[in-house]
């Protein structure tokens, strides 16, 4: 049976889990949860998830969600002999994996969440000075980890760049960022958006999730 992956196509987490899945090539079943109406904070959704969040993956008994921890769990298991690339062995290498993506849940998708949310459930109308430039720190520490590589760590993909990758280019409808002041981000977005599973899942994703927060600013100007 299918891992059942809950989600919604304009949550830059749930679509790096999408993107390594297809990567893989394994099939998840998706199920979307209705994001303007809370569904992620119900009952039945808090049992699964308490953090009320998405992703939330079930796969038979075993639910998991965090979706840094998720790619993980699903390398592990389903990995096969993809894994090594995505998440390599060596101590260094796989700790330097662990960096990026810890930088991922605990600074940069924050400042995309904090422009996001209370956009869409309050009255933000559009990003602060302040939160631009967190925002441009941000790409400056993913400019900075792109120093010596084509990748985030290594010179091919690892789930470091699915997760960094997916906040990234998630961002850049909120506040795209400067090539010539972040040139190797720039150049890295667009290796990126070659791949053809991020065309299919995080290009459109991106698109919705554009569109939603745009107009929930515009919306906000008016009030
Ligand atoms: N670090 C978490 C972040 C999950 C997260 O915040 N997801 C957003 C949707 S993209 C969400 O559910 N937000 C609702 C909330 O935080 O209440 C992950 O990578 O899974």
């Amino acid at each position: 049976m299918a891992p059942i992956l809950y989600k919604v196509d304009a949550s830059p987490p749930s679509n790096a889990i999408r993107i390594l899945a297809e990567i893989l090539g394994l099939e998840l079943e998706l199920r979307d949860l209705d994001f303007g109406t809370l569904e992620h904070k119900s009952t039945g959704h808090l049992k699964l998830n308490p953090m009320g969040t998405l992703p939330t993956l079930v796969d038979g008994d075993f639910v998991i969600s965090e979706s840094h921890a998720t790619m993980k769990y699903l390398l592990s298991v389903y990995g096969g002999d993809k894994s090594e690339a995505l998440y390599p062995s060596d101590v260094r290498t796989r700790a330097l994996v662990d960096q990026a993506m810890f930088f991922n849940v605990g600074i940069f998708f924050i400042r995309l969440k904090v422009i996001v949310l209370p956009a869409i459930f309050g009255d933000l109308d559009g990003p602060t000075e302040k939160h631009r430039a967190d925002i441009d720190e941000a790409y400056g520490v993913v400019e900075a980890y792109l120093a010596d590589h084509a990748y985030i760590v290594t010179d091919h993909l690892t789930i470091a760049d699915l997760s960094v990758g997916a906040t990234t280019i998630a961002m850049q409808p909120l506040h795209k960022l400067d090539p010539a002041r972040f040139p190797r981000t720039a150049a890295w977005m667009a290796r990126l958006e070659q791949h053809p599973s991020v065309k299919k899942i995080l290009i459109p994703g991106t698109k919705i999730l554009g569109e939603i927060v745009n107009g929930a600013w515009q919306k906000n100007k008016k009030l």
